[in-house]
């Protein structure tokens, strides 16, 4: 199972829509994962063009949390996780946090928890094994501190994520 993940997309309209556009493409993809700093309620809305079902979690600057919670569950294919961390996709057990304490997200991939555990925040790209679960980072969707958008997409059976530059 294959799994699309990205994260910080902050309003970038175009890019989002790219990204959309992009995943919509992937034939095995089933879900996508949003890694928080989503921003505003319109922002929010164009994710609902996706085939896949969408999870997302909050970020630390995602401020509307009323209305952004009400715009999220609008939708039948978007499902917000935030407050909780965990999903369970079939055999396969993913956390998605924004991580503002990357040390802490490190210590829940070396639990030995999650097949996946996806974060965001930091507009960083990061791909790593720790034992047996995988760590990732898909990057700034938005681009503005890297200038790179940036998403991943992630095969769940062989724990490796291959990362998309938009
Ligand atoms: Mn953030």
């Amino acid at each position: 199972m294959k799994i699309g993940v990205l994260s910080d997309s902050h309003d970038n309209l175009p890019l989002i829509r790219k990204a959309v556009s992009r995943l919509n493409l992937e034939e095995e993809l089933e879900y996508v994962f949003h890694a928080g700093d989503i921003i505003s309620p319109f922002a929010a809305k164009e994710f609902f063009n996706l085939r896949q079902t969408i999870f997302f979690t909050f970020g630390n600057n995602d401020g509307e949390r009323i209305m952004l919670k009400d715009i999220l569950s609008s939708n039948s294919k978007s499902k917000l996780v935030w407050p909780k961390v965990t999903v369970e996709l079939g055999k396969y057990r993913i956390a998605l946090l924004h991580g503002e304490d990357e040390s802490a997200v490190e210590a829940l991939a070396k639990s030995g928890v999650y097949d996946v555990v996806i974060y965001g925040h930091w507009h960083k790209v990061v791909s790593k094994l720790i034992n047996n679960t995988l760590l990732v980072n898909p990057g700034e969707l938005c681009g503005y501190l890297t200038g790179k958008s940036t998403l991943a997409i992630v095969d769940l059976e062989t724990k490796s994520a291959s990362i998309i530059e938009l």
